[in-house]
């Protein structure tokens, strides 16, 4: 019966649930994201990374910048963080190792940030609370205020998290931009010549037709 059950479960969880995220996790076991995250029925790719908000989140001077820009979002967000990623499991126990996920470096507890309104130089922050297993707190979600030049590498117990940024693609070479010049260039002198001849057929049909005419008469 139990194992009739569990095989059941096994087939119902990845219908009922949803997609399972991918944990990214280093060879040395740091947790640095995860793919397809169910934010409010959304897959999201999440990455986990230090720095500043304004440098971040595309100056974090308005709420467009935000990947969740509503606290109602954001707290979905962060919980969603806590249901399924900041859990204990085979690849890390990353609910009650607070360190292990990147730019945690503080035992205790690593508060996970993400803004969602700006006022000044003041961001509103959702704040996704991971403590360790062994003392009374326990993981939230909750709201901070954080200075948009406050840089979170210099603190051990905050990171950022947003949804995962595609990686720079290089800026066209200079032999890639001649080349392409050139293929225009092409493209104009080909359209000029064809133009023009289409004008020289028509003069002589012209003419031809002209000619017809005083035939006739
Ligand atoms: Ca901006
Ligand atoms: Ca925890
Ligand atoms: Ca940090």
């Amino acid at each position: 019966m139990v194992t009739r059950i569990a095989f059941i479960v096994v087939l119902a969880f990845p219908i009922g649930a949803g997609a399972i995220p991918s944990l990214n996790v280093t060879p040395d076991g740091i947790l640095t994201g995860a793919d397809d995250v169910d934010i409010g029925g959304t897959l999201f790719d999440i990455e986990f990374i230090d720095g500043r908000c304004v440098d971040l989140f595309d100056g974090c001077d308005e709420a467009s910048d935000f990947d969740f820009p509503s606290q109602a979002v954001a707290e979905q967000a962060g919980q969603a963080l806590l249901d399924q990623v900041f859990l204990d499991g085979p690849l890390g126990d990353f609910d009650s190792v607070p360190e292990i996920t990147l730019g945690c470096y503080f035992f205790d507890s690593c508060a996970i940030l993400s803004p969602f309104s700006v006022s000044d130089v003041v961001a509103t922050m959702i704040r996704v609370f991971n403590d360790d297993a062994d003392v009374t707190e326990t993981d939230r979600v909750e709201t901070q205020n954080l200075n948009i030049f406050t840089n979170t590498t210099d603190f051990p117990e905050f990171v950022f998290f947003r949804v995962k940024r595609p990686e720079p693609t290089a800026a066209p070479e200079p032999g890639t931009l001649s080349v392409l010049v050139a293929g225009l260039a092409g493209l104009a002198v080909m359209r000029r010549r064809r133009s023009s001849a289409g004008r020289a057929t028509a003069i002589a049909a012209g003419n031809a037709s002209n000619q017809g005419l005083t035939t006739s008469t």
